[in-house]
This record gives structure tokens, C-alpha cells and sequence, in this order.
């Protein structure tokens, strides 16, 4: 039994587990998750995700949840060096990256996508503009310590692409889809850097699955 990921394709946490998944050429089926519906809160996504979201990731007996956790799985199952794990102190600071993804990056884009996308788009709602414009400026700051890095090397880590790039490509595609993409003008570095990480072939491959409503 080859590797299943379950979850939509256009979630961002689902994406970035893809995009791993095409980093090492690995074969693998994607299980469609009909959100809107509230299939990942039936008992059996359950069993692959007791907290009731996407993703859900399985290979075999095991069974993974946590879209970093699996992202780093697939990357060493498939031998890749995108975890720098050769060398101590890169892949600690890959790591560190990494958190910062999720704990800036993330965590400030995830209120803005839901906004600008889900509640129009699926929910049939007007999006909260006090919530788009808190996070605007939390990006906004964030974005100052991005730029003064990419300013210092090429990749967040070093002159090297590493899984802490990668795993900002799900939101930073909802950002230079939607409304607020002019926020990056500010920072060149930062924009060149979003470029080159979408130029990525896996990065391109999982972008059209996601821009497919049934995926
Ligand atoms: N930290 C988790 C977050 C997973 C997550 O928030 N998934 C969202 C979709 S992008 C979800 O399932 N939301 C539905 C819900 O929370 O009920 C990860 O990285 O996998």
C-alpha cells in the first residue's frame, strides 16, 4: 500500500505536504476530503485526525497528522536534502525556520486567506476587515525580519533551498492570488524569493492540482 494523503489539494496544509511528496518524486494517492460538507469530521477522518482537520497522511500502519511532521517524513523516506540533515547546526536552523513559518508567516496569513477566500467563496459571506487588517500588519512585521534576512542570503537558512523555503509556498500562493499581493512590494528580497520558490517544479505541480475545485 503506497503512501495517501486525505484532504483538498487548495488547503494550504494539504499543499505543503504535496509539495514534499513531489520534491521526491514519490508515488502516492491524494483522498479527496469534502470539507464544505464536513467529511473531515466524520468518525472515520476522525480516526486519521482526531481534531477533525486536514491533513491526514497514512503509509502502511502508520498514520501522521501535522502538515510539518509529515512534511519531514517524506522528505527523509524519500532521501531528500531539503532537511539539511548532514550537517547539525543547518538543520537546526532549518528548523528554526520552519517554526517561524508557522508562528509568524502562517499563523498571520491563515486569518487573511480564511477571509479573503473561504468566506466569500465558500461560505457566501463579506469578509471581516478588522481581522484582514490585524494580520496585514502582523505579515507586515514579519515580513521586515524576512527582508533583512533575504537581504544577508539568498534562502531563509543559507545560499541553499531548504524545507523552511518550501513550506511557505501554500500561503504565500493564496497571498499573490488574492486581494493584499501588493503588500510584498515593500520588501524586494522577500519578492524575489516568493519567485524563485514558485518557479520550483513541485511547487508548480501542486499549484494546479490546488486551482482544482475536486482535488
Ligand atoms: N497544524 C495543522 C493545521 C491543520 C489545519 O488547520 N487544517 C485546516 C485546513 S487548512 C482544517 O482542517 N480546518 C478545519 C477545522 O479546523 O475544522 C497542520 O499543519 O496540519
Amino acid at each position: 500500500m503506497g503512501m495517501k494523503v486525505y484532504g483538498p489539494a487548495a488547503s494550504t496544509n494539504v499543499a505543503r505536504v504535496l509539495v514534499c511528496l513531489e520534491e521526491v518524486d514519490a508515488e502516492y494517492e491524494l483522498v479527496h476530503v469534502d470539507m464544505p460538507s464536513g467529511e473531515h469530521k466524520n468518525p472515520e477522518h476522525l480516526v486519521r485526525n482526531p481534531f477533525g482537520q486536514v491533513p491526514a497522511f497514512q503509509d502502511g500502519e502508520l498514520i501522521l497528522t501535522e502538515s510539518r511532521a509529515i512534511a519531514k517524513y517524506v522528505l527523509r523516506k524519500g532521501g531528500s536534502q531539503l532537511l539539511r540533515e548532514c550537517n547539525l547546526s543547518e538543520s537546526a536552523v532549518v528548523n528554526v525556520w520552519l517554526e517561524v513559518e508557522a508562528a509568524h508567516f502562517n499563523s498571520a496569513m491563515s486569518p487573511i486567506i480564511f477571509q479573503c477566500f473561504v468566506v466569500p467563496m465558500v461560505m457566501g459571506g463579506t469578509p471581516d476587515m478588522k481581522i484582514v487588517e490585524e494580520n496585514l500588519n502582523k505579515l507586515k512585521k514579519a515580513l521586515e525580519v524576512y527582508e533583512a534576512r533575504l537581504s544577508k542570503f539568498k534562502y531563509l537558512v543559507g545560499d541553499f533551498f531548504s524545507l523552511a523555503d518550501l513550506s511557505h509556498f501554500p500561503t504565500a500562493y493564496y497571498l499573490l492570488g488574492g486581494p493584499h499581493a501588493s503588500v510584498i512590494d515593500a520588501y524586494p528580497h522577500v519578492k524575489a524569493w516568493i519567485a524563485d520558490i514558485m518557479a520550483r517544479p513541485s511547487v508548480k505541480k501542486v499549484t494546479e492540482l490546488m486551482k482544482m475545485p475536486s482535488v
